[in-house]
This record gives C-alpha cells, sequence and structure tokens, in this order.
C-alpha cells in the first residue's frame, strides 16, 4: 500500500525512516520514541497549571527542596525527572541516565534490560517561569556508553558533544513541539493533542546566517567581561555604530523559548561569564543544556560557541559542569567570537 502523501508524517514514521535509510539503528530510534512519551506526560501536568496541584517549590513546609545545583526545586522539576526516569528504566535501550535533577548518574540495575546509550537531560528547564504561566522545556542528550565498561560511571558522560547521536528539546507553550536531530538536520515536531502523537511539522529547520535580534539577561551587564561590555555596547549603539544596524532584544529566562525562536526565525542567544558565576565556569549547564543545543543550532546552520571555543569541542571535566553560551545565527555567533578574540590578543 503506498503512502498518501497528504497523510501528516508521524514521529515514529520519520525515525522509520531515517532507520530505513541507515541513519540510525533500531535501539536509539525506540529510544528516543520512549523520551517522546514522556515528554507527552510531562506536557500534560505542565498543562494543568494550578489544576493539577503541582505548582510551586518541591519540600516540605518551610523546608525548600534544592538541587545540586543550589536551585530550589519546583513540584514539576521532580515529577518530571521521575516521569523520565520511570519511562526509561524499562526501555532496555539505555546503560545510565543523568539529570540535572539528580547528583550523580544512575546506571541501569541489573534486575532491568540494558542497552549501549547513555541519556542526559534537564526534566524541566526554565522551571521558575512556571509559576507565571510561561513556556519551558524538557531538554535531552544523547550518548553511547563505552564498550566493556559494566556499570557507567559519571565519568563515562563526559565526552565532548560532537560524540552525540541524539539531541531534543520539548517545548510546553502553547502548543508542545519536539525538535530533535540524530546528526542529519534539525527536525520539528507538534504534538497532535486528539491522536496523541507528535507530527513532523517542520522537515529541516535553518536559522538565518544574519540577525537583528540578540537575546541575553541584560541586567547582568555591569557584571561581563570586557569583550561582551564592548559586543553589547555595538549591538545597542544600533545602525550609528560599528554594527551599522538596528538590533532588537528578546529575553524568556527560559532557554528552550529563547533557542526555538532563534531555531525558527534567527537570533543570537548569550549567557556569558560574568562575575558572579565565573567562578563556576558559567551559569548554563554543558552537558544537558548547551551541548544538545549546540548539536541542534549547528545542524540547522547555526554556531555555537563558549566565545572562545566551538561549545561541541569542549571536554567535559564535569557532570554538572557550567559553560559560557553563544549560539544562533552563524554570523552573530562569529561576530562575538571575535570580539573575545581580540580582546584576548590584547
Ligand atoms: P536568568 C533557567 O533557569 C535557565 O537555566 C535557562 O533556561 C535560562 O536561559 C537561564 O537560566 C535564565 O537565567 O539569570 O536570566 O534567570
Amino acid at each position: 500500500m503506498s503512502p498518501n502523501p497528504a497523510t501528516p508524517v508521524s514521529l515514529t514514521r520519520h525515525l522509520l525512516e531515517e532507520q530505513r535509510a541507515g541513519r540510525i539503528n533500531a535501539d536509539l530510534r525506540l529510544l528516543i520514541e520512549v523520551v517522546a512519551r514522556a515528554c507527552k506526560s510531562i506536557s500534560i501536568a505542565v498543562g494543568k497549571g494550578a489544576l493539577g496541584g503541582v505548582l510551586g517549590d518541591a519540600g516540605t513546609a518551610g523546608e525548600a527542596s534544592i538541587n545540586i545545583q543550589g536551585e530550589a526545586q519546583k513540584k514539576l522539576d521532580v515529577l518530571s525527572n521521575e516521569i523520565l526516569m520511570e519511562a526509561n528504566a524499562w526501555g532496555g535501550h539505555l546503560a545510565g541516565l543523568a539529570s540535572e535533577e539528580m547528583d550523580h548518574s544512575v546506571p541501569i540495575s541489573d534486575a532491568q534490560p540494558r542497552g549501549n546509550y547513555l541519556l542526559l537531560f534537564d526534566p524541566l528547564d526554565g522551571s521558575s517561569n512556571i509559576d507565571v504561566n510561561i513556556s519551558v522545556g524538557t531538554i535531552f542528550s544523547v550518548l553511547r556508553c563505552p564498550d566493556g565498561i559494566g556499570q557507567p560511571g559519571d565519568e563515562h558522560y563526559l565526552q565532548p558533544g560532537t560524540d552525540q547521536v541524539a539531541a531534543g528539546y520539548c517545548t510546553y507553550g502553547p502548543s508542545t513541539m519536539l525538535v530533535l536531530t540524530i546528526g542529519h538536520g534539525t527536525h520539528a515536531f507538534t504534538l497532535d493533542r486528539e491522536i496523541g502523537s507528535f507530527v513532523l511539522t517542520q522537515r529541516g529547520m535553518a536559522i538565518p546566517e544574519d540577525t537583528k535580534e540578540f537575546a541575553v539577561n541584560m541586567s547582568n551587564q555591569r557584571f561581563w567581561e570586557a569583550p561582551m561590555q564592548a559586543y553589547v555596547g555595538d549591538l545597542l549603539a544600533g545602525k550609528e555604530g560599528p554594527r551599522g544596524k538596528d538590533f532588537n532584544m528578546r529575553w524568556v529566562a527560559s532557554m528552550v523559548a529563547d533557542v526555538h525562536r532563534i531555531l525558527t526565525r534567527g537570533g543570537i542567544f548569550s549567557y556569558p561569564l560574568d562575575s558572579k558565576c565565573a567562578a563556576k565556569g558559567g551559569k548554563l549547564r554543558l552537558m544537558y543544556e548547551a551541548n544538545p543545543m549546540a548539536f541542534l543550532v549547528e545542524q540547522a546552520g547555526g554556531a555555537a560557541s563558549t566565545g572562545r571555543q566551538r561549545m561541541l569541542e569542549v571536554q567535559p571535566t564535569g557532570l554538572h559542569q557550567r559553560v559560557p553560551v553563544f549560539l544562533g545565527s552563524r554570523t552573530e555567533v562569529e561576530a562575538a567570537v571575535k570580539y573575545h578574540a581580540e580582546h584576548d590578543a590584547g
């Protein structure tokens, strides 16, 4: 039976076509399907809002629950983490998992079916926006588990972003969208709630090379390094300044929302070093925020850098390592990197 060209392409069909083309194996295909199903459950929980009894901070009365990042956990952070852990416990495709919400990685127990992949995720990024009904999202990254190591430990996750075999995010906004790459382009799927499936709605996302829109938390300006001060100062100078054009600014303070906008219409997202977070290496996490977003952005023709190095080539030193982040329209990221290079060259 030849497929009807008018029939929407589901995530399942898209992944089967990728497998038939030899771009993905069955285990990774099924792992992505498990993560997508978990994201559907998270979308339902997030969508209930105040009706779901899961808004607000986790922890008991008077005693907040603090994660390894030193951040107060929201109830939905904990719930989203549990959903992803439970969904993958019996998937049979993983050797282990690591989460922003857990101090250390968790190997798949001997009692459960084991696979050859490592899954890292931020179960609900931007969760501080939950209580004010702003888009949040789940970010995930997939690495291969090294051969012959038995149970993987934290050290086995410390692979550069170029080693990722898949990455994606699910944004819980006006619509729920899954954006995914397996190294052959970046593709977007929209959740059709009536049938409960993700449907391919944008094949081959392409970030415009140039942009007039930047995303940064301007309240940190006085804490930035000199090259960042100079770079943003020239953006703000507009067409009378050295950049010769006026720029617009957006900052949602939810990385998934900001990055989705940039993947859709261009822009540059930056969370640079500042004197408040420099001691930690930056604000955003390398393994389950910067690297998966960098993979998605590069596969969409954009660029991603620490300001001084291609993001995907950073050699990780810690599971919860933080990095400065510049990503988006290629020529704008290159401009920001140039400010840093010229500053460092003295
Ligand atoms: P700030 C959310 O907490 C997050 O990790 C990213 O989603 C977001 O881009 C950033 O932090 C926002 O940071 O300092 O503006 O609140």
